[in-house]
């Protein structure tokens, strides 16, 4: 049953069925499945592989927009659900988010925001296309443990790089730490612009996250 569901999930994102993806949505948690496994099983392999598709030039950009716009109708059923089932209400610390200037790309970003509260981090999300002043006045405003910044693009990760350096040249770093993400980025890219983390993945941020929480002067990449 669930592989069945899985596989519905996946080509409403592909058939860029927003309310087929709000009902399969609905239809696993009644069912009891977790929010994350449907994300990660179901839809997130459907908009992975309409992504691939584009990239190949098998789909076009209305197309894309439409699977994006299905994976958004579902992550607005799963993503109350997951904070819902965030067992710790601890404050572990305060993480400015947001995706690098230039890139609207926010899914991955939205649920590595939803994932790091639902493990009792403070999340500040200054959304999409946020310039590095942005982030730096943001960080100093809510006197931030960790600011961290999403890129899609291989042309938007040298936003995540501009964020560096102007968290550095305000001397808020390594106080603050700078972690990154995002399908374009690899650890070797976060160890290149001396990045303190990078992770693969919303689950991975949680424990880099903590991680970098338990450090006092971490400057190191924290590997995914
Ligand atoms: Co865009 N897009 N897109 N797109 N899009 C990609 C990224 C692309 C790889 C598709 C492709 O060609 N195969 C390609 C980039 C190529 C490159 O630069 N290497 C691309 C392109 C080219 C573009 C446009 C330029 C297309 C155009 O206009 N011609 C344009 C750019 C717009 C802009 O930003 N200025 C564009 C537009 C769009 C849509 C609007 C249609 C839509 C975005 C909708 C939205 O986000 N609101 C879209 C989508 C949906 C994608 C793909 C298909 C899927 C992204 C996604 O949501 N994945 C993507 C292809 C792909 O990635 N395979 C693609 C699901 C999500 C759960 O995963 O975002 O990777 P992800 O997040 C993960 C991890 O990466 C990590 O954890 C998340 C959860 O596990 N993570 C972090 C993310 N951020 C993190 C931060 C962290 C830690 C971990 O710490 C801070």
């Amino acid at each position: 049953m669930p592989d069945q569901l899985f596989g519905a999930m996946r080509q409403s994102i592909i058939d860029g069925a927003p309310d087929t993806a709000t009902e399969l949505a609905q239809q696993a948690l009644a069912n009891g499945v977790d929010p994350l496994e449907a994300v990660n099983q179901g839809f997130a392999a459907g908009i992975t592989f309409a992504g691939d598709q584009f990239g190949c030039g098998q789909m076009f950009l209305p197309d894309l927009l439409a699977s994006a716009e299905a994976m958004k109708a579902a992550m607005n059923v799963l993503e109350p659900e997951m904070l819902k089932h965030g067992s710790q209400r601890e404050a572990l610390g305060k993480v400015v988010l947001g995706t690098a200037k230039g890139d609207i790309h926010d899914i991955g970003k939205n649920l590595v925001a939803t994932i790091l509260s639902a493990s009792g981090f403070q999340i500040f999300d200054l959304g999409t296309s946020v310039t590095p002043e942005q982030f730096v006045a943001k960080a100093k405003e809510v006197d931030a443990d960790i600011v961290g910044v999403s890129a899609l693009l291989t042309t938007t990760m040298a936003g995540q790089k501009a964020v560096i350096e102007a968290l550095d040249r305000d001397g808020l770093r390594p106080r603050i730490k700078a972690i990154i993400g995002g399908a374009a980025v690899t650890s070797k890219w976060a160890a290149e612009i001396g990045a303190d983390g990078y992770s693969r993945n919303a689950i991975d941020a949680v424990e880099l996250a903590k991680n970098l929480m338990g450090k006092v002067t971490n400057k190191g990449t924290v590997p995914a």
